[in-house]
């Protein structure tokens, strides 16, 4: 990213700038914290671990500054391909940082997840900030515990604290995130919010929607590909196909006389109308992909794997 002096920058397409990258592990708060500052539901968000799946750019945008989040998926160990996929986004995300926000949930007690994302963080060569969310629900002892905890492997990074669902809680932290930020100039157009198709949005909000709806392990074992998006004059039309891993999971996603996939399109088509400000029409495709989550070739084919 070109950094140089403002004296020399055209009047409103420079001011702070960089790339701010999210990281921490699962369910802390990343993606509520990306959409807040933008005042958007662009990034799915849900109250399950590994909501977040790839790598996702918010563009902040206010009178002087333009800054470059990039959500990543939650820091957990590494099973099976789709794990390694996430893992590498979470990389590539720390690559391309010029400052990476550790974010830390004070609500659970330290863990293994806690151990990787700060040894992650440590290990990154980029400044570091620590971040503590949810202090509306954690005790002074647990944010001090968390806060030490993250210490032991970051000493010296400054800490900050937020209720990343509340703007002006985001605001504030926003105004002493962008004194650390160099001066430079603007990337992307002051309108752009992000750099990622409304399609591909759309298949996340298909998934946050599953993510609410299904019990337990259900919404982890489903991939979305929007097949087919076509602007008609009066509404978008969507076509979209949901791969289960097993047979046995379509029972459990159609429910008793097809009420749960009807249940999931509804409040699917409601989520991308909103975002894509469209009346819009939903149709929803079930496909049996056998252990998806296992094979590269079809991560690759979905783009959860470069
Ligand atoms: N009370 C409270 N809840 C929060 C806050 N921030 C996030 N949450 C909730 O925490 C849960 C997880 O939020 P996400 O934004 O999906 O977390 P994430 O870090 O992106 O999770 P992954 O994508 O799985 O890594 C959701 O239920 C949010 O509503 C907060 O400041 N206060
Ligand atoms: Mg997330």
């Amino acid at each position: 990213m070109p950094m140089t002096n403002t004296l020399e920058l055209p009047p409103g397409e420079s001011g702070r700038t960089g790339c701010v990258t999210l990281l921490g592990r699962p369910n802390t708060g990343k993606s509520t914290f990306l959409n807040t500052l933008l005042g958007c539901h662009l990034a799915a968000v849900s109250s399950k671990p590994q909501t977040t799946r790839k790598q996702l750019l918010g563009i902040y945008n206010d009178a002087d500054s333009q800054i470059l989040f990039l959500d990543t998926p939650g820091v957990h160990a590494a099973k099976i391909a789709i794990d390694e996929a996430m893992d590498l986004a979470v990389q590539k995300g720390l690559d391309e940082a010029d400052i990476v926000i550790c974010m830390l949930d004070p609500t659970r007690p330290p863990g293994d997840e806690d151990r990787m994302t700060a040894e992650l963080a440590a290990g990154c060569g980029k400044p570091v900030l620590l971040l503590l969310n949810k202090i509306d629900l954690a005790s002074q002892e647990q944010c001090r515990q968390h806060l030490s905890f993250y210490r032991q492997f970051l000493p010296d990074c400054p800490s900050f604290s937020l209720v990343a669902l509340q703007p002006e809680s985001v605001q504030q932290f926003l105004q002493q995130l962008k004194a650390l930020l160099p001066v430079g100039v603007f990337l992307f157009d002051r309108e752009d919010i992000t750099n990622v198709y409304e399609r591909d949005i759309a298949a996340d909000l298909i998934r946050e929607a599953l993510l609410e709806e299904l019990q337990q392990e259900i919404p982890h074992c489903i991939a979305v590909t929007v097949d087919s998006w076509q602007e008609q004059q009066d509404c978008l039309l969507v076509e979209a196909t949901l791969h289960l891993e097993r047979e046995a999971h379509k029972g459990i996603v159609i429910g008793q006389g097809g009420r749960m996939i009807k249940k999931i399109r509804q409040i699917a088509k409601a989520k991308i109308g909103k975002f894509c400000q469209r009346k819009t029409d939903l149709s929803l495709f079930l496909k049996v992909s056998p252990n998806w989550r296992k094979r590269k070739q079809f991560l690759k084919d979905i783009r959860l794997l470069e």
